[in-house]
């Protein structure tokens, strides 16, 4: 078995890398950073036994994907699982004061890179009329919060496309599947809060959130289904978040 794992380098693609190594799979995974992405691959390859392609591109660059998602290895592209889990939030500020560039780089990333990953490996799976995409929403795919307005339409979007997906796919046995957590304790903040230690942690401030690992096991229920069972999708939060804004903090 093969998957595809966009943005493995942290946090939950590289949590699900980890549990696919463990369960066999070879990996194709992607992120920008090359050193974290060659150090997994590495781990990976050395300590499971598997066959492990880093591709070190930005999802943003619709060139790069082409030239590395649509121009795999002979040997690579047999694939069965994709998940597309590159992702961000940039910025957190009221529509009206929000930084353009951060809504582009949302965009660009979070439905572009999606869209392109999905563009040049459904193909292959089409071919062989098998294979299983997992798409990683969030909770502000569900509902949206203040402040999240760009964040929150990007995820709405992942989960358009999923049900999109999902019906174009249908006639090939193509599965297609949303997960969808809520607050996980992973880079995201700090990247959302550009670097700032301290506002990253307050958001994870009081109570327990989940960790990448739990999201990789929803993810791992969905792909260790049988074959005539889809999980079309998986919202999972902390216990101490009921939505996108109640937590019970300590
Ligand atoms: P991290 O910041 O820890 O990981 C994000 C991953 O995406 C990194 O591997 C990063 O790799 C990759 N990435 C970001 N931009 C690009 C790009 N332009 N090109 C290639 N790769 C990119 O955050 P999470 O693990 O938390 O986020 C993973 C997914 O989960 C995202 O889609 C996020 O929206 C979603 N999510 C997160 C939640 C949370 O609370 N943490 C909750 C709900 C959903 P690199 O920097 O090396 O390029
Ligand atoms: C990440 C979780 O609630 O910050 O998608 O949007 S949240």
């Amino acid at each position: 078995m093969i998957a595809v794992i966009t943005g493995a380098t942290s946090g939950i693609g590289r949590a699900i890398a980890f549990h696919l190594a463990e369960h066999g799979y070879d990996l194709i995974l992607t992120g920008r950073r090359k050193k974290l992405l060659e150090e997994l691959s590495q781990t990976l390859a050395a300590g499971f036994g598997i066959r492990v392609l880093p591709l070190c591109f930005d999802i943003r660059k619709k060139e790069e994907a082409e030239k590395y998602l649509g121009h795999l290895p002979d040997d690579w592209q047999e694939i069965d699982v994709l998940i597309n889990n590159a992702g961000l939030a940039a910025g957190f500020h009221p529509i009206h004061e929000g930084d353009i560039s951060d809504w582009e780089q949302m965009i660009d990333t979070n439905i572009r890179g999606l869209l392109y990953a999905t563009r040049y490996i459904a193909p292959l799976m089409t071919a062989r009329r098998t294979g299983h995409i997992v798409n990683i929403s969030s909770i502000a795919g569900k509902e949206v919060y203040p402040n999240g307005n760009v964040y929150c339409a990007t995820k709405h979007a992942v989960e358009g496309l999923t049900r999109g997906m999902r019906i174009d796919l249908l006639p090939y046995g193509i599965k297609v599947t949303s997960v969808s957590p809520g607050a996980v304790e992973t880079e995201f903040s700090l990247v959302r809060f550009k670097g700032d230690a301290q506002r990253a942690k307050e958001v994870y401030k009081g109570y327990q959130p989940l960790k990448a690992e739990d999201v990789a096991e929803a993810v791992w229920f969905a792909l260790s289904r049988p074959p005539h069972v889809n999980i079309n999708d998986i919202l999972i939060m902390p216990t101490a978040q009921a939505n996108a804004v109640f937590f019970d903090r300590k």
